[in-house]
C-alpha cells in the first residue's frame, strides 16, 4: 500500500509517527511544507522538514515539539555576544549542524529534495520525506504596526510577535513559479490513499496546496483529513490567528469548507464536533487528541481505515 501525506511541523510529525506505527508495511511518502523556511546567519533553516525528520528519527525535543533533544545553545549565546540579529529565533547547537550541512549542499548546487534525502540517511524516518518544492517559496505576513503596513517573514510574525499583531494577509512569495519537487506528483499519482494530518490548514497544508499542480493532482484521489480544530480552538499553536487572517472561522466545519468537498472525501472530527457536515464528505466523530504515541496511532488507524473504506 502507498500512502501520501502532506505535513507541517508538530501536528503533522506526531500524526505521521502514529501512521507509521499503524501501517508498518505501507510505503509512506510525506510532502513537507517549506513555506516556513528561513535563512538566518547565512544558513537555510527548514523547520517543518526538520520537525518531521527529528520526530520520526527519535531526535526531537518531545516537550517543545521542535528542535533537538538534549540541545545546548552555546553558538546562539556567542552570536548574541557579537550583537548579531536576530536573537528571537532559538537555534540550538545540534540543530545548527543540520543547517550547516544543508546550506553547504545548497551552495554546492544540490536541490533541497536531494539534501533532505541525504539528511534522512542519518535519521531513518521510515517514510520518504519530500519538500513540497525545491524552489524558494516563503510565507510572509502583512501586518500593521507602529512602522506602518509592512510584510515580515512568517517566522518573525509567529516566533517574535507570537501572532499578537493581526495578520492582514499571507503572501507565499515565489509560489507562482514554484514547481512540485521531483517525485511529488508521481507519489500522488501512485498513492492508494492520501491522508491530511491535523496540520495548520493555512500555513502548513494550505501552503502545500498552493504549489501549482499539487491540489489538482490530489482531486482524483481518496483524501481523508483529521481536523486540527477541536471545539472551536486549535489544539496547540496559533492556527486561529491564521484562519482569522483569511476570513475563516476557527471551527472544524469551517476548515472542512475551506478545503472543500472537491478535495476531501472523509473528515475526522472530535466527538464534541459531532454534527459537522458537508455534502459528499463522510464525517465521523472520534477521539482525535494525540495525547501520546498510542493515541496518535489510533487516530491514524481510524483515518486510514476510513480512507480505505472510501476507496
Ligand atoms: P507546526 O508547523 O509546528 O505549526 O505544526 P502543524 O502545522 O503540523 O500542526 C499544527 C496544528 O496541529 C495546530 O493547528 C494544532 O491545532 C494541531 N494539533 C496539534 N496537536 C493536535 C492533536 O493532538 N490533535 C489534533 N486534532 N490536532 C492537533
Ligand atoms: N519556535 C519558537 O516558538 N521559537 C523558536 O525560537 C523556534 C526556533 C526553531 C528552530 C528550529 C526549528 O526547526 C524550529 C523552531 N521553532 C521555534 C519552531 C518553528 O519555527 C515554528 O513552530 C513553526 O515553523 C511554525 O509552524
Ligand atoms: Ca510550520
Ligand atoms: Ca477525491
Amino acid at each position: 500500500m502507498h500512502i501520501v501525506s502532506l505535513a507541517g511541523g508538530i501536528g503533522g510529525a506526531r500524526f505521521l509517527r502514529g501512521l507509521r506505527a499503524t501501517a508498518p508495511d505501507a510505503t509512506i511518502t510525506v510532502i513537507g511544507n517549506t513555506g516556513d523556511d528561513i535563512t538566518l546567519f547565512g544558513l537555510r533553516v527548514c523547520p517543518d522538514l526538520d520537525t518531521v525528520m527529528y520526530t520520526l528519527g527519535n531526535g526531537i525535543d518531545e516537550q517543545q515539539g521542535w528542535g533537538r533533544a538534549k540541545e545546548t545553545h552555546v553558538v546562539k549565546e556567542e552570536l548574541a555576544a557579537y550583537g548579531v540579529e536576530p536573537q528571537w529565533f532559538g537555534l540550538g547547537d545540534r540543530d545548527f549542524a543540520t543547517h550547516i550541512v544543508r546550506s553547504q549542499m545548497l551552495e554546492a548546487g544540490y536541490p533541497l529534495s536531494q539534501i533532505t534525502q541525504a539528511l534522512c540517511t542519518r535519521w531513518q524516518p521510515g517514510v520518504r520525506l519530500l519538500p513540497m518544492t525545491d524552489d524558494r517559496c516563503e510565507t510572509h505576513v502583512v501586518i500593521d504596526d507602529e512602522n506602518g503596513r509592512r510584510a515580515v517573514h512568517f517566522q518573525e510574525w509567529w516566533v517574535r510577535l507570537r501572532a499578537s499583531v493581526p495578520a492582514q494577509s499571507f503572501a507565499l512569495v515565489g509560489v507562482d513559479t514554484a514547481k512540485p519537487a521531483p517525485g511529488v506528483l508521481e507519489a500522488i499519482e501512485q498513492a492508494d490513499v492520501v491522508i491530511l494530518p491535523p496540520s495548520n490548514p493555512v500555513v502548513s497544508i494550505g501552503t502545500i496546496l498552493q504549489v501549482p499542480g499539487i491540489r489538482d493532482a490530489l482531486l482524483p484521489k481518496t483524501v481523508v483529513g483529521v481536523s486540527p480544530i477541536i471545539g472551536g480552538a486549535p489544539v496547540r499553536g496559533m492556527a486561529d490567528a491564521c484562519l482569522t487572517a483569511i476570513g475563516v472561522e476557527t471551527t472544524a466545519q469551517a476548515v472542512l469548507e475551506l478545503y472543500g468537498a472537491e478535495l476531501i472525501d472523509g473528515w475526522l472530527v472530535a466527538e464534541e464536533d459531532e454534527g459537522v457536515a458537508l455534502d459528499g464528505v463522510r464525517v465521523p466523530a472520534r477521539p482525535i487528541l494525540m495525547h501520546d504515541a498510542d493515541a496518535a496511532a489510533d487516530i491514524a488507524r481510524t483515518a486510514l481505515n476510513l480512507a480505505l473504506e472510501l476507496t
